[in-house]
């Protein structure tokens, strides 16, 4: 089995690479950049995910595609535009050229930022409301993935991952953290599923104070270990005034002049 992973030097990518190296899968990385330290059954391409002629031979042979790539945090509109709008259209574009049946999308939770937290868990396919241009550009990767499903036949995962980093760092992440083995595991779900069609699933580990539903991951095989609660002692409890939105802190004004993206 052959996995593509773009954006695999970036943070969720170094943190899935181990989890996701399974006996008889191939991991084939893709990244802007060299990846070193390649382990036993990785393979490494240096591509952008803006290049569709590259992008479709690295597709050649695969059977899944995880896909991480793009800017991860808010940026001018040219810059979101180019590499993730850009980028997530390419990707399903080679996909479906390449005959690769399966794509595991990473969103975002910021493709529904500006909902208000209202006590109760957001449900999965909660209606698009991005709290950046980049969580725009998360919406656009989903509905890419829903054309390419419905017109192609693509089997399509979106996964609105909340924070994935190795411990919470803050508050807000006692709630929204997905550990990288609960990634992992996630993951996997979404590449073993039968059937998936087009599909959307929060990415939330088993957090007391999580406020994301599972169903739809739970749905998929998926079940979360960890709980950010056992942190609660090394964060602070300070709240944040954007905490009333789903999407947190990037709900805040942004400023993009020069030198700020
Ligand atoms: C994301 O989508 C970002 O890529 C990441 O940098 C985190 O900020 C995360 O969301 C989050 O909401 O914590």
């Amino acid at each position: 089995m052959k996995l593509l992973i773009t954006g695999a030097a970036g943070g969720v990518g170094t943190l899935l690479r181990p989890r996701l190296a399974t006996p008889g899968r191939t991991l084939r990385l893709l990244d802007i950049v060299p990846i070193a330290d390649l382990r036993d059954g990785e393979e490494s391409v240096t591509a952008s995910i803006t290049d569709l002629d590259a992008l479709t031979e690295v597709c050649a042979g695969v059977d899944a595609i995880l896909h991480l790539g793009g800017l991860s945090t808010e940026h001018r509109w040219d810059q979101i535009s180019e590499v993730n709008i850009e980028g997530a259209y390419c990707l399903f574009e080679a996909a479906r050229r390449a005959g690769v049946p399966r794509v595991v999308f990473a969103s975002s939770n910021h493709a529904v930022g500006f909902h208000p937290k209202d006590g109760t868990e957001a449900p999965d396919y909660g209606y698009p409301r991005p709290d950046t241009f980049y969580g725009v550009s998360k919406v656009l990767g989903e509905a890419l993935g829903s054309l390419y499903h419905d017109r192609y036949g693509l089997d399509v995962i979106c996964l609105r991952i909340g924070s994935c980093f190795p411990k919470p760092v803050n508050a807000r992440m006692l709630a929204s953290w997905l550990s990288p083995d609960d990634c992992g595991r996630l993951v996997e779900a979404a590449l073993a599923t039968p059937d998936p069609g087009f599909r959307i699933a929060w990415g939330v580990s088993a957090n007391t104070r999580r406020w994301w539903s599972l169903d739809e991951a739970r749905a998929m095989g998926f079940e979360p270990l960890d709980n950010a609660e056992v942190f609660a002692d090394e964060v602070s409890d300070e709240p944040d005034e954007f905490d009333r939105f789903l999407g947190g802190a990037f709900c805040a004004p942004y400023d993009y002049s020069e030198g700020q993206s």
